[in-house]
Protein backbone atom coordinates (compact mmCIF):
# COMPACT_ATOMS: atom_id res chain seq x y z
CA UNK A 1 0.00 0.00 0.00
CA UNK A 2 2.84 2.33 0.45
CA UNK A 3 2.79 5.17 -2.15
CA UNK A 4 6.67 5.77 -0.99
CA UNK A 5 7.27 2.98 -3.50
CA UNK A 6 5.23 4.16 -6.46
CA UNK A 7 4.78 7.62 -8.13
CA UNK A 8 1.01 7.83 -8.68
CA UNK A 9 2.26 9.70 -11.98
CA UNK A 10 4.35 7.55 -13.30
CA UNK A 11 2.77 5.83 -16.29
CA UNK A 12 3.80 5.67 -19.67
CA UNK A 13 0.58 7.15 -21.35
CA UNK A 14 1.38 5.23 -24.40
CA UNK A 15 1.07 1.98 -23.10
CA UNK A 16 -2.73 3.22 -21.38
CA UNK A 17 -5.99 2.58 -23.98
CA UNK A 18 -6.89 6.01 -25.67
CA UNK A 19 -9.95 7.34 -23.78
CA UNK A 20 -11.80 8.63 -26.89
CA UNK A 21 -15.40 8.03 -26.84
CA UNK A 22 -15.49 7.64 -22.90
CA UNK A 23 -18.01 9.22 -20.96
CA UNK A 24 -16.95 10.32 -16.76
CA UNK A 25 -18.65 11.58 -14.05
CA UNK A 26 -16.10 13.08 -11.71
CA UNK A 27 -17.75 13.81 -8.41
CA UNK A 28 -15.18 16.04 -6.39
CA UNK A 29 -15.57 16.77 -2.74
CA UNK A 30 -15.42 20.39 -1.26
CA UNK A 31 -13.75 19.58 1.92
CA UNK A 32 -10.12 20.52 1.56
CA UNK A 33 -10.04 22.53 -1.68
CA UNK A 34 -6.49 22.62 -2.09
CA UNK A 35 -6.16 19.29 -1.79
CA UNK A 36 -8.91 17.84 -4.06
CA UNK A 37 -8.75 20.71 -6.64
CA UNK A 38 -5.26 19.80 -7.48
CA UNK A 39 -6.39 15.84 -7.72
CA UNK A 40 -9.23 16.55 -10.16
CA UNK A 41 -6.71 19.12 -12.59
CA UNK A 42 -4.38 15.71 -12.63
CA UNK A 43 -7.34 13.60 -13.60
CA UNK A 44 -8.76 16.04 -16.04
CA UNK A 45 -5.12 15.87 -17.54
CA UNK A 46 -4.73 12.82 -18.12
CA UNK A 47 -8.01 12.17 -19.46
CA UNK A 48 -7.54 15.06 -21.95
CA UNK A 49 -4.27 13.50 -22.83
CA UNK A 50 -5.43 10.04 -23.33
CA UNK A 51 -7.97 11.71 -25.80
CA UNK A 52 -11.16 11.87 -23.94
CA UNK A 53 -13.73 15.33 -24.79
CA UNK A 54 -14.21 18.00 -22.69
CA UNK A 55 -18.10 17.48 -23.46
CA UNK A 56 -17.14 13.62 -22.28
CA UNK A 57 -16.30 14.41 -18.77
CA UNK A 58 -19.07 15.84 -16.02
CA UNK A 59 -17.52 17.25 -13.23
CA UNK A 60 -20.17 18.09 -9.74
CA UNK A 61 -18.78 19.30 -6.82
CA UNK A 62 -20.43 17.44 -3.42
CA UNK A 63 -20.58 18.63 0.42
CA UNK A 64 -17.82 16.18 1.61
CA UNK A 65 -16.64 12.82 1.41
CA UNK A 66 -18.79 10.57 3.22
CA UNK A 67 -21.36 12.19 0.06
CA UNK A 68 -19.47 10.49 -2.93
CA UNK A 69 -21.01 7.09 -3.06
CA UNK A 70 -24.56 8.55 -3.05
CA UNK A 71 -22.86 11.33 -5.37
CA UNK A 72 -22.17 8.08 -7.87
CA UNK A 73 -24.96 6.60 -7.62
CA UNK A 74 -26.70 9.78 -8.39
CA UNK A 75 -24.73 10.04 -11.81
CA UNK A 76 -25.37 6.29 -12.70
CA UNK A 77 -29.15 6.54 -12.05
CA UNK A 78 -29.05 10.15 -14.41
CA UNK A 79 -29.63 10.33 -18.07
CA UNK A 80 -25.92 10.85 -19.28
CA UNK A 81 -24.79 7.69 -20.18
CA UNK A 82 -21.63 7.07 -18.14
CA UNK A 83 -19.28 4.59 -18.37
CA UNK A 84 -17.49 5.08 -14.86
CA UNK A 85 -17.49 7.50 -12.07
CA UNK A 86 -14.18 9.24 -10.49
CA UNK A 87 -14.69 10.29 -7.15
CA UNK A 88 -12.32 12.43 -5.15
CA UNK A 89 -11.86 13.20 -1.69
CA UNK A 90 -8.90 14.15 0.63
CA UNK A 91 -9.66 12.82 4.42
CA UNK A 92 -6.93 14.01 7.10
CA UNK A 93 -7.17 12.15 9.96
CA UNK A 94 -8.43 14.29 13.05
CA UNK A 95 -8.13 13.79 16.64
CA UNK A 96 -11.69 12.00 16.91
CA UNK A 97 -12.92 8.12 15.53
CA UNK A 98 -14.61 10.01 12.66
CA UNK A 99 -12.03 9.43 10.39
CA UNK A 100 -12.27 5.75 10.22
CA UNK A 101 -16.03 5.87 10.42
CA UNK A 102 -16.10 7.81 7.38
CA UNK A 103 -12.86 6.35 5.38
CA UNK A 104 -14.74 2.56 6.07
CA UNK A 105 -18.17 4.19 4.56
CA UNK A 106 -16.66 5.10 1.66
CA UNK A 107 -14.80 2.30 0.71
CA UNK A 108 -17.16 0.09 1.06
CA UNK A 109 -19.94 2.52 -0.37
CA UNK A 110 -17.86 2.99 -3.48
CA UNK A 111 -17.55 -0.86 -4.11
CA UNK A 112 -21.30 -1.24 -3.02
CA UNK A 113 -22.27 1.28 -5.90
CA UNK A 114 -19.67 -0.27 -8.64
CA UNK A 115 -21.20 -3.51 -8.18
CA UNK A 116 -24.42 -2.17 -8.42
CA UNK A 117 -24.10 -0.31 -11.19
CA UNK A 118 -21.46 -2.83 -13.04
CA UNK A 119 -19.77 0.04 -13.15
CA UNK A 120 -16.50 1.24 -13.00
CA UNK A 121 -16.15 3.30 -9.50
CA UNK A 122 -12.77 4.90 -8.86
CA UNK A 123 -11.13 5.56 -5.42
CA UNK A 124 -9.82 8.31 -5.76
CA UNK A 125 -9.94 9.71 -2.18
CA UNK A 126 -6.56 10.12 0.11
CA UNK A 127 -6.50 9.17 3.45
CA UNK A 128 -3.74 10.80 5.51
CA UNK A 129 -2.58 11.31 8.86
CA UNK A 130 -1.57 14.71 8.03
CA UNK A 131 -2.00 17.68 5.30
CA UNK A 132 1.64 17.40 4.11
CA UNK A 133 1.44 13.65 2.83
CA UNK A 134 -1.85 14.80 0.87
CA UNK A 135 0.05 17.66 -0.56
CA UNK A 136 2.63 14.82 -1.35
CA UNK A 137 0.28 12.26 -3.18
CA UNK A 138 -1.77 15.86 -5.24
CA UNK A 139 1.34 16.31 -7.47
CA UNK A 140 3.87 16.72 -4.88
CA UNK A 141 6.94 14.36 -4.20
CA UNK A 142 4.50 11.13 -4.72
CA UNK A 143 2.96 12.21 -8.06
CA UNK A 144 -0.54 12.84 -8.34
CA UNK A 145 -3.29 10.06 -7.15
CA UNK A 146 -5.85 12.01 -9.64
CA UNK A 147 -3.53 10.93 -12.60
CA UNK A 148 -4.15 7.37 -11.00
CA UNK A 149 -7.90 7.48 -10.61
CA UNK A 150 -7.78 8.69 -14.44
CA UNK A 151 -5.82 5.99 -15.31
CA UNK A 152 -7.59 3.17 -13.56
CA UNK A 153 -11.07 4.53 -14.71
CA UNK A 154 -9.64 4.12 -18.49
CA UNK A 155 -8.31 0.74 -17.86
CA UNK A 156 -11.64 -0.50 -16.47
CA UNK A 157 -13.73 0.81 -18.97
CA UNK A 158 -11.58 -0.68 -21.99
CA UNK A 159 -11.71 -3.63 -20.06
CA UNK A 160 -15.49 -3.72 -19.81
CA UNK A 161 -15.86 -2.55 -23.32
CA UNK A 162 -13.12 -5.73 -24.18
CA UNK A 163 -15.81 -8.42 -22.38
CA UNK A 164 -18.85 -7.47 -24.27
N1 LIG B 1 -14.95 15.48 4.50
C1 LIG B 1 -13.85 15.28 3.75
O1 LIG B 1 -13.95 15.10 2.53
N2 LIG B 1 -12.59 15.29 4.33
C2 LIG B 1 -12.40 15.47 5.67
O2 LIG B 1 -11.24 15.47 6.12
C3 LIG B 1 -13.56 15.66 6.48
N3 LIG B 1 -13.42 15.81 7.81
C4 LIG B 1 -14.52 15.99 8.55
C5 LIG B 1 -14.39 16.14 9.94
C6 LIG B 1 -15.50 16.34 10.73
C7 LIG B 1 -15.33 16.51 12.21
C8 LIG B 1 -16.80 16.37 10.13
C9 LIG B 1 -18.04 16.57 10.97
C10 LIG B 1 -16.94 16.22 8.77
C11 LIG B 1 -15.82 16.03 7.96
N4 LIG B 1 -15.95 15.87 6.59
C12 LIG B 1 -14.82 15.68 5.83
C13 LIG B 1 -17.25 15.98 5.92
C14 LIG B 1 -17.94 14.63 5.71
O3 LIG B 1 -17.32 13.92 4.64
C15 LIG B 1 -19.42 14.86 5.36
O4 LIG B 1 -19.51 15.69 4.23
C16 LIG B 1 -20.19 15.47 6.50
O5 LIG B 1 -19.97 14.75 7.68
C17 LIG B 1 -21.69 15.53 6.19
O6 LIG B 1 -22.19 14.23 5.96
Amino acid sequence: MATALKNLSDYNLNEIPSAKGMRIGIAVAQWNTHITGALLDGALNTLKKQGAHDSDIIVKPIPGSYELPTAAQFFFESALELDAVICIGCLIKGETLHFEYICEAISQGIKDVSLKYNKPVIFGVLTVLTEQQALDRCGGKHGNKGDEAAVSAIKMIALQKSLS
